[in-house]
C-alpha cells in the first residue's frame, strides 16, 4: 500500500475537458464515465501496473468499440486520446490486454453520452 501511494505523483494539467481514468489489476478506478455528445474529451489512462506483471507487462487499456477509441497506457505511465462522441446512448469500455481481457468484469465500465 505505501509502495503505491510514492508511485502516484500528480499529472500536469491538461487543456480542454480532461477525465482521468487509473486502471490496476484490480480493475479501473470508476466504473462509470459520463461525457456530453458533440463535445471533445480526453481521456488519460493512468497504469497503476508496473513492467513485472506477467499478464500484460504492466499495460493497460480503455477502449470503446463502437467509437473507435482505444488508447493504452505503459507500465507506470499514461497516455491519453481524445475524441468526439456524436451519438448520446450507453457504451461499454474495457481493457483486453491483462488477466482475462475484456470477460473480467472488473476490467470495463460504462461510457454514457449525454445530448
Ligand atoms: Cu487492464
Amino acid at each position: 500500500m505505501l509502495v503505491k501511494a510514492f508511485v502516484r505523483p500528480p499529472l500536469p494539467e491538461l487543456a480542454g475537458h480532461v477525465i482521468d481514468v487509473a486502471a490496476d489489476m484490480g480493475g479501473f478506478d470508476r466504473k462509470e464515465i459520463r461525457v456530453k455528445a458533440g463535445e471533445p474529451v480526453t481521456i488519460r489512462l493512468r497504469s497503476l501496473d508496473n513492467q513485472y506483471h506477467t499478464d500484460g507487462g504492466g499495460q493497460h487499456q480503455w477502449a470503446v468499440d463502437e467509437l473507435n477509441v482505444s488508447v493504452i497506457a505503459p507500465p507506470l505511465g499514461s497516455n491519453t486520446i481524445t475524441f468526439t462522441p456524436t451519438e448520446p446512448g450507453e457504451y461499454q469500455f474495457y481493457c483486453d490486454i491483462c488477466c482475462g481481457g475484456r470477460a473480467n468484469p472488473n476490467m470495463q465500465g460504462t461510457l454514457i453520452v449525454e445530448a
